[in-house]
């Protein structure tokens, strides 16, 4: 096994305090006298960062020298959270920074705690990639990930009087994780024109010309692989105003001020990433953000290409370019200009190059989230892209026509062009027709995309050309860094932490299962968690809740679809229920701790009132006397990737209770178990694979299933549609004013009664009731419940991300790890 020399990691913790000493007083040109923990977390990332470099330049140049297959990851976001205590796991640095920093006056944890979270992300879709660049580098595949730099990411959630404020996320300030190059830049045209010319063989060449030109600039962020020297490079593009682009005729005449706001636009197009998850409201903005972004990385990755002097021919063989979701179709489109405009390609060979290097992701069903661009957009900023998207639809119907004769609504239904009023482009389709490969993320998401939203495309395509890949997690940040008790408990009994590496390594615990020591230190592990998260939320939101109160734990952003309104309606009937009962009955129930967090987009006003009555019901419920312990219901402000690392080793039971088959995959769902969780949930995305994996016993599923949804819907709204009685007094309690303003929540109430209930809230009730208060009582059983939840983890080795980047390799890139 590869093991880190002294100038990997630090040898004693002498070496690492000199350096940190050495950071505050030169780099930072200040004295140790006055190092308060913001200096010193900047002092411990530089010393880090120093040793991190060495290992990503040896990386790069072996990379290229090897020049093997290397792998592109184009995702418009990456939801990385925070770098110094990853890195130091993962260059194995930890417990000597730990020391050092001790004896400079400080705890680590502290010093950990100053770093602003890296949130270039919304939520499953951007933490994915991140743990995917984790995997990648850690199983040294020879990958690069490219996305924006955007100089505000997520906004941060403030609560006020109950309702959901937005503020801006200014995070780079200090960004000691990153490295611009000045020297590496790309010019990106917007707009202008196309003339037709010829070259020197009388061949028809399109010339894109006119428009402006936005300077795109690097920004490199390491990411380093745990246990092994391998730091493969993240580069994010951020944009300016092109070099010529200041205006200095307008400068001398005087018009400064419009040659500013010129160089501000340029610097818009990075500035801020698009809060909505699940939403596409097509703004001309967020399509040149994509268009820089992917003509920027298709530049580099070209130019790096070229340098091997191969033929274009070989381009696949050395390339394979990944589709985050439809936001970098456009890439497919680019690709074909460079290699038909100006490398002089004739267009069936460029094309088979595209179709070959590329594979798409699909992440969501909804539609409301399916991409579309006006045609009329396209045609303004990107002229010669909508040429090539017709001709690509011109011969792909052109392929159907001849496979399948005659048959016009085929023909509609499938062309990338929609004609309607106005014409759109629909990018998930540009995006399949590109690719050579498309995947779904969970088993029941990619056969729903084969049976319903691509199923025109398997009948032309085939079916192999469509495939699944279950989404994992990294056990790196989600079990070692944020659960390092149970990591460590693990590795005593399983001889070592070779499962952070062979995740399937974990079902060596399970023949512990009846050790008393082992059990009482799990469970004892779960409790401090508990008492963590306790003291978090005292010091937060002033509120005692009881350590040893079931911790029921629904984090992740807010919608419909995630069903938090089923969740709160589910608490206020368990209200009203202890409410009725007299105080003997009462004391025989348990306590509950109902915990929610997440974002709801701005723009999203149904997700704002969910967030509004929770917050009302926990002003209610929390300080009454009947109630005490027995109830608390908590809303954690500003859900990130720092705070889940906090909250997942916390829970009891999580929920993951989507309406069955809108749900991709989660992924939240995977690190709950992973920490000891136990879960309820719908049959919906992973959580269908989980069960089947860690057994039905050890998970609470309820609810109607996917295949039921569309009869159930049609009832709704042709047949009678009954409420749920439990239901029909929490509305009843709710609409008398029990919980503030009596007509607050009425749009909740009524998209449930009386406009259809597309999300089956009403349907779903009693079976989710019912599985709550299995809950109640197999909780009260510990034995079994901690004999369930080791079990769970032991058999969860298939949830890693490596296990999920293995058969990506396999199955779509045809690439392999690069031997270090
Ligand atoms: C979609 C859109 C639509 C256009 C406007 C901006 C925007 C931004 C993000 C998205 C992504 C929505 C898709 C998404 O996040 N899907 C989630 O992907 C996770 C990783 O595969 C998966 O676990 C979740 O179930 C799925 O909802």
């Amino acid at each position: 096994a590869w093991t880190r020399n002294k100038f990997q990691g630090f040898q004693n913790k002498d070496e690492f305090e000199k350096e940190v000493v050495r950071h505050v007083e030169t780099t930072l040109a200040r004295s140790m006298f006055n190092c308060d923990e913001t200096a010193a977390y900047s002092a411990t990332s530089l010393a880090l960062r120093d040793r991190l470099i060495l290992e990503w330049n040896k990386t790069q140049q072996r990379q290229t020298y090897r020049d093997s297959k290397r792998i592109y990851y184009l995702s418009l976001e990456f939801l990385m959270g925070r770098a110094l205590d990853n890195a130091m796991l993962n260059i194995g640095a930890k417990s000597v920074a730990k020391d050092g920093l001790n004896e400079l006056g400080f705890r680590i944890e502290d010093i950990i705690g100053q770093e602003h979270d890296a949130a270039l992300g919304n939520g499953g879709l951007g933490r994915l990639a991140a743990c995917f660049l984790d995997s990648l580098a850690s199983l040294n595949f020879p990958a690069w990930g490219y996305g924006l730099r955007y100089r505000y990411g997520i906004f941060k959630q403030e609560i006020i009087d109950g309702y959901q404020v937005e503020v801006p996320d200014y995070w780079l300030d200090f960004n000691p994780w990153e490295f611009p190059r000045h020297d590496v830049t790309v010019d990106i045209q917007f707009g202008g024109y196309v003339r037709k010319g010829q070259d020197e063989n009388g061949k028809t060449i399109a010339h894109w010309e006119g428009g402006e030109i936005v300077q795109a600039v690097a920004y490199d962020v390491p990411t380093p692989g745990y246990d092994t020297p391998t730091t493969n490079n993240l580069r994010l593009w951020s944009s300016k105003a092109a070099s010529g682009e200041f205006d200095f005729q307008k400068f001398n005449s005087g018009d400064y001020e419009s040659s500013v706001a010129d160089q501000q636009r340029a610097e818009t197009i990075s500035a801020v990433l698009y809060p909505n998850d699940n939403l596409d409201r097509g703004k001309e903005l967020r399509l040149k953000q994509q268009y820089f972004w992917v003509a920027a990385s298709l530049y580099d990755i070209v130019r790096r290409f070229k340098k091997s002097k191969r033929a274009w021919s070989e381009f696949p063989d050395q390339i394979a370019i990944q589709l985050n979701d439809t936001h970098p179709t456009l890439a497919v489109v680019e690709l074909q200009r460079i290699l038909v405009d100006i490398e002089g390609l004739d267009w069936d060979d460029a094309w088979k190059i595209v179709t070959t290097t590329f594979g798409y992701t699909n992440h969501t069903v909804l539609p409301e989230a399916l991409e579309k661009w006006p045609v009329t957009l396209v045609q303004k900023l990107l002229p010669r892209h909508l040429q090539i998207i017709y001709d690509v639809n011109l011969f792909f119907l052109q392929s159907v026509e001849k496979k399948f004769p005659n048959d016009r609504d085929l023909l509609s239904r499938v062309s990338i062009i929609e004609e309607s009023q106005p014409k759109m482009v629909r990018m998930a389709y540009l995006a399949i027709v590109g690719s050579h490969k498309v995947n779904g993320v969970a088993e029941l998401h990619s056969d729903l995309l084969q049976t319903t939203l691509f199923k025109d495309f398997v009948t032309i395509f085939g079916a192999d050309k469509f495939t699944n890949v279950t989404n994992g997690v990294t056990p790196r940040r989600w079990l070692h860094q944020a659960n390092p008790r149970l990591s460590e408990l693990i590795a005593s009994k399983i001889g070592g932490h070779g499962f952070l590496k062979d995740l399937t390594a974990l079902n060596k615990i399970e023949q512990f299962v009846d050790d008393k020591a082992f059990r009482k230190e799990w469970a004892e592990i779960k409790y401090a968690n508990k008492v963590r998260l306790a003291k978090y939320i005292k010091s937060t939101l002033d509120l005692n809740v009881n350590p040893s109160a079931l911790f029921d734990v629904q984090v992740k952003r807010i919608h419909e679809y995630k069903r938090q309104q089923l969740n709160i309606f589910g608490a206020i009937h368990r209200y009203l229920t202890l409410k009725a009962m007299s105080p003997e009955e009462r004391k025989k129930q348990q306590p509950r701790v109902s915990i929610y967090g997440g974002k709801a987009a701005p723009g999203y006003w149904m997700a704002k009132q969910i967030i509004h009555l929770i917050n009302s019901v926990g002003a209610v419920v929390n300080k009454d006397p009947d109630i005490g312990d027995l109830l608390k219901v908590i809303f954690l402000e500003d859900y990130n990737v720092s705070k889940a690392e906090m909250i997942i080793p916390a829970s009891d039971i999580s929920e993951h209770i989507s309406t069955a088959g809108t749900e991709g995959s989660g992924t939240s769902n995977m690190k709950f178990v992973l920490n000891g969780g136990l879960i309820i949930g719908t049959c919906d995305g992973a959580n269908i694979e989980i069960t089947r994996e860690i057994g039905q016993e050890n998970i609470f599923l309820f609810g109607n299933l996917s295949e039921d949804v569309e009869d159930l819907r049609h009832a709704h709204t042709y047949g009678t549609h009954t409420i749920d009685p439990n239901l029909t007094k929490v509305f009843e309690a709710i609409q008398s004013g029990t919980f503030g303003e009596a007509n607050d929540f009425n749009a909740l109430i009524s998209a449930v009664r009386d406009h259809g209930d597309y999300y089956l809230v009403s349907d779903d009730f009693q079976s989710y009731i019912d599985t709550q208060n299995m809950i109640d009582t197999e909780y009260r059983n510990q034995e079994e419940w901690v004999t369930k939840s080791i079990r769970s983890v032991a058999r969860m080795g298939f949830f890693s991300s490596d296990r999920c980047i293995n058969e990506y390799a396999e199955v779509i890139w045809n690439a392999e790890p690069l031997a270090v």
